[in-house]
């Protein structure tokens, strides 16, 4: 170690906070800077963030193709952070780091891991995701953590709360395509329930194509606790969105193909297709008496129409519904059309008849207004109304859900309040607070798939256009546009008093136990680092620490062909103050957050002099936070 950063090292330990380096960074502190007032509204004349001030809400939103989950801050609609769940990403070295693919890799089935190793993979590197949502207690979020889906690779992520990080990945077995997603409300998540969309042979080994018979879709209950498959049931049709109710009883699936068909022109042949409505505590039940088949090491029940088993009810819905949203009156559910001008509302207090008696499974139905073309997706301001978008004529709909129930029951009343043009073709819309029972009515966003004229041209490839709709009165006012990259679907948005992530790492975090352990092994503290890499064969550990602006080490050898592992611990504690480790031209990257341990390993194949560098800004001396890696030529 130089006398410099033993220097630096000593001054950081023995003076924390009180060095010129944290006297610099702390003046970025944000405490205390919010003062309570509220962004102006539309009513006002014109929506506009304050600069300096806070939100009021968290905005998660997904990110589609894009396999990223986005941060925003509400209403401002101001992107605030990216947080890499199923994509790679440059800057934080998520899909390189070891911690990150501990947690890309553990989740995933042998016969993908083999199929990846084949190519010289050790994960995906893309996904699809489309439904971010929080961890619910008591009907409202608890800010515990975040779920969502990856539709390209049949995945469900979770993402803690407290420091923002993906920390499990679980690829759902037997299932084809996660799409629709939702966590248990009641008592509390609890189980996440997701819905394989795409049909696929129940043994998908290649020998079936043209069978139709021999395909199945499959919902699928995790534990969100532990990442593991609780139950799966076979259900007739396939799967598309879904909620749970706010008893803790039913999960609700909307099937858009309950022909079960290959093809366009089969998928949409029949009038009416079907939502799934799934029995928690028969399917608990069964699981309990052994009435399953294991699959993949996962229990299977079968919940298809013709088994007879009290797991599911079938109700018949029109033409392909897609949206599946539950009310915060905890009573209704509200099922869109797409193809159909309608959506129809399912009474809760009316399921239970479903699966103790021989009801009509339309009798739970207590609604089913005409509102426009293109029924998507519907949230609640939590006083009754409901708005819903119209994916093909480019509008939201409001509309009274006790009205709809009058007129479906014979009254000569319109439920629809008023209706706003959206710009353009909106898919989902989500109100704050909107799908729990704390929904507070104050905004809504209509997250609409194309932007055409809104903003200046970037080319063929459009951004999309999401629009911040003030619903404190009944006529919607559109007030702020706010361009996206591909694709949020949905998003949730959040009470701030909700959220309360860390501001720095805590050392004992499980994050980097695996670093911590292999540190000990080599006798070696974390936080102290090394001043010489340690061999062990061709298996070279190196341990840095980082204070900006610098790394404990300022050069260290290894030799080519050497499998080399870089721990570095970033021991700066202040706000902020995030640091990075880029090798040149080795294609290495990754960021190391205050009290953090990041790792990485890699072959280093390519001898001579090779920088390392901070590409995290972090210092006025932040060019200056480099070091050199030796690379001998093999048989020197
Ligand atoms: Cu939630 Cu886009 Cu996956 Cu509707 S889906 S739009
Ligand atoms: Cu450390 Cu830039």
């Amino acid at each position: 170690m130089s006398d410099v950063t033993k220097m630096f090292k000593m001054s950081r330990r023995s003076m924390l906070g009180a060095t010129a380096t944290g006297a610099l960074v702390a003046s970025t502190g944000t405490a205390g800077l919010f003062s309570g007032a509220r962004p102006a509204r539309a009513a006002e004349g014109s929506f506009s963030p304050v600069p300096g001030e806070l939100d009021e809400y968290y905005g998660f939103w997904s990110s589609g193709q894009s396999g990223e989950l986005r941060i925003l801050g509400f209403p401002s609609m101001r992107e605030l952070m990216r947080v890499p769940v199923f994509n790679r990403c440059s800057a934080t070295g998520w899909g390189q780091t070891n911690e990150s693919l501990k947690v890309l890799t553990e989740g995933l089935t042998q016969e993908t891991k083999d199929m990846l190793a084949a190519r010289g993979m050790k994960t995906y590197d893309n996904g699809d995701l489309h439904h971010p949502h929080m961890s619910f207690t008591e009907g409202t979020y608890d800010g515990r953590y975040l779920f969502m889906n990856d539709k390209a690779n049949t995945r469900v992520a979770r993402v803690r709360c407290d420091v923002m990080k993906c920390d499990k990945i679980l690829e759902v077995p037997n299932a084809g395509d996660i799409h629709g997603l939702r966590p248990q409300k009641y008592p509390r998540t609890g189980y996440v329930f997701a819905n394989g969309e795409h049909e696929l042979p129940l043994v998908n080994d290649g020998k079936i194509l043209d069978d139709p018979s021999e395909y199945v879709n499959i919902f699928t209950a995790i534990d969100g606790d532990t990442m593991e498959v609780a139950w799966q049931v076979i259900v007739s049709g396939n799967l598309d969105n879904c909620d749970a109710d706010y008893q803790g009883k039913y999960a609700f699936s909307t099937s858009y193909n309950s022909e079960m068909g290959m093809n366009l022109a089969e998928m949409t042949a029949s009038e009416t297709d079907h939502v799934v409505i799934f029995n928690i505590k028969e399917i608990e039940a069964g699981v309990a008496n052994g009435d399953y088949q294991e699959l993949n090491g996962v229990k299977v029940l079968d919940g298809r129409k013709e088994s007879g088993k009290n797991y599911t009810r079938y109700v018949p819905i029109p033409n392909s519904p897609h949206g599946c949203n539950t009310a915060p009156d905890g009573k209704h559910v509200v099922i869109n059309g797409k193809l159909s001008p309608t959506c129809s509302v399912i009474d809760v207090t009316r399921v239970d008849a479903l699966f103790d008696s021989d009801a009509d499974p339309r009798s739970c139905i207590v609604a089913e207004p005409q509102l426009g073309l293109g029924p998507l997706h519907t949230a609640f301001d939590g006083k009754g109304m409901a708005y819903t978008t119209l994916f093909l004529d480019s509008q939201v709909v409001k509309w009274d859900m006790e009205k709809a129930v009058r007129a479906y029951a014979g009254e000569d009343v319109d439920p629809i309040i008023s209706k706003v043009d959206v710009h353009y073709q909106p898919g989902h819309n989500h109100t704050s607070m909107g799908e729990t029972k704390d929904a507070d009515g104050n905004w809504l966003i209509s997250m609409n798939k194309f932007s055409k004229d809104r903003f200046i041209n970037v080319g063929p490839l459009k951004p999309e256009n999401e629009q911040l709709i003030d619903i404190s009165s009944d006529e919607m006012q559109v007030v702020h546009d706010g361009p996206t990259f591909a694709e949020p679907h949905d998003c949730i948005i959040v009470r701030r008093d909700i959220v309360n992530p860390v501001n720095v790492w805590s050392r004992d975090d499980p994050m980097f136990e695996d670093a911590r352990r292999q540190a000990e092994a080599d006798g070696v503290e974390l936080e102290d680092g090394h001043p010489e890499p340690i061999r062990d064969g061709n298996k070279v550990r190196v341990y840095m620490w980082s204070v900006a602006p610098q790394f404990s080490m300022e050069k260290f050898t290894v030799r080519q062909g050497d499998e080399v592992t870089i721990y570095v611990t970033n021991l700066d504690d202040v706000d902020d103050v995030t640091h990075g480790l880029t090798i040149s031209n080795y294609g290495v990257a990754m960021e190391i957050a205050p009290q953090a341990t990041a790792s990485v390993t890699f072959t280093a194949d390519r001898p001579g002099v090779h920088w390392f560098y901070c590409q995290w800004f972090c210092h006025a001396l932040h060019m200056e936070m480099r070091g050199r890696m030796l690379v001998e030529p093999r048989g020197a």
